[in-house]
């Protein structure tokens, strides 16, 4: 992009430039980052931003909504299609106020939830102790077995014992596809409410690679800007049954006037989703986490459940005598940017622990494939023996930015 209006604004255009220098010269292995199309971000700055539209198309509180009231018209249309979704909203602003109004909605304060626990690969607002999730709710949290596999005998175990009124499924650091019939069927048991969150494999089951849950969930959430490859937002889908509570927590309960620039870029999002290549980029996105997978493994670095069937790769680093956060700087030392992440049953603490996750989605947008794959785990490898090494350091960082030059930055022009 230009920027050439933001010129007048030299701080801020400097380090516009510098970010789109560093996007463009590094590798984005971040499982939860992607680059939206150049349509997607016409959109999502475009003079929509201008507009206040609380409600809802046909029933807002302010005039001149015509030409909102038809994008978010086209949006959910978009969105039910791409998931067969009986209802969907599509205000939420991002993913933890759409969980936030999904529990706003269905639960009273004090109910029982059941998520994963946060350092097993669940997320903050699944029911972590000081986020809104965890105070305003009694928490029964489920967790990995020591082989990193999601311990479903136990969630069953705890549902019985616990009774939740709802249970969530769906992780922020799990490589594995998850079996959403048993989760279905445990909350049938308990009678609780079946919510998905899929804000991490969203696009991969949209793109028909991984099995989905809304046809038979009662509710499910996911961001827009992860594997969607749309806007940084969210959306909700539920059961005709949920509608109107749903709606009616995300406004009036928890937002005010909708991002209507980004509810647009939402549509686009859906809009590319729904072409027939967005499948080929959901599978590809697999074949290269897979192929990741398997060079990191004969480097002899070991993954949390041996592999992956997703976008994500855990990286348990316990046996390569560097800590996630040494890893991290290290990876940003060669331009190779990743996170430090948790791994199931921690040794270590969240700020320095033993894990560093890695994703393909926004790699596999850039046009690497498999032979990347093996590239970047080399690089990977160098990079972690390296990491007190700046001579070596840089020179991995100049072979990797030669190589990223090969593929264009998406939605630069
Ligand atoms: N921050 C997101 C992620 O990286 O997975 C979750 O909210």
């Amino acid at each position: 992009m230009q920027f050439t209006s933001l010129q007048q604004d030299s701080e801020i255009y400097a380090a516009l430039q510098a970010e789109t220098s560093r996007q463009r010269e590094g590798i984005e292995l971040i499982p939860s980052e992607n680059y939206t199309s150049a349509a997607v971000l016409e959109a999502a700055g475009s003079i929509l931003t201008n507009k206040y539209s609380e409600g809802y198309p046909g029933k807002r509180y302010y005039g001149g909504q015509v030409n909102v009231d038809a994008i978010e018209n086209i949006a959910i249309e978009r969105a039910k299609k791409l998931f067969s979704a009986e209802h969907v909203n599509v205000q939420p602003y991002s993913g933890s106020p759409a969980n936030a109004a999904v529990y706003f909605a269905l639960l009273n304060y004090g109910d029982t939830i059941m998520g994963l626990k946060l350092d097993h690969g669940g997320h903050i607002t699944h029911g972590l102790p000081i986020s809104f999730s965890g105070r305003s709710y009694k928490v029964v949290p489920y967790t990995c077995k020591p082989d990193g596999w999601l311990d479903m005998d136990e969630v069953e175990r705890l549902a019985q014992e616990h009774k939740p009124k709802l249970i969530v499924a769906g992780f922020t650091a799990y490589p594995r596809a998850i079996d959403w019939q048993r989760f279905r069927a445990i909350a049938d048991s308990v009678n609780a409410v079946a919510f998905a969150d899929i804000s991490h494999t969203a696009g991969l089951i949209a793109g028909k690679q991984l099995e989905n849950p809304t046809p038979y969930f009662d509710v499910v959430m996911t961001t827009t800007h992860k594997t969607m490859r749309g806007p940084r937002g969210a959306i909700i889908m539920c059961k005709e049954k949920y509608a109107a509570a749903i709606d009616k927590a995300v406004f009036p309960g928890l937002q005010g006037g909708p991002h209507d620039h980004i509810i647009a870029g939402k549509a686009v999002c859906f809009a590319e989703a729904l072409q027939p290549d967005f499948q080929n980029y959901a599978r590809q996105i697999i074949l290269n986490a897979k192929a990741l997978a398997d060079a990191l493994k004969s480097h002899g670095f070991k993954l949390v459940t041996d592999g992956t069937d997703t976008h994500l790769i855990l990286i348990d680093l316990t046996n390569k005598n560097i800590t996630g956060k040494q890893a991290q700087t290290a990876l940003d030392a060669v331009g190779i940017t990743a996170n430090k992440n948790t791994i199931p049953h921690e040794p270590r603490s969240p700020m320095d622990p033993s894990g560093l996750r890695l994703g393909t989605p926004a790699a596999t947008t850039r046009g690497m494939k498999e032979a990347a794959m093996q590239k970047i785990a080399a690089w990977i490898n160098d990079a972690l023996a390296s990491k007190d090494d700046a001579a070596k350091l840089q020179a991995i960082k100049e072979e990797v930015k030669s190589f990223c030059l090969q593929f264009p930055l998406p939605g630069v022009h």
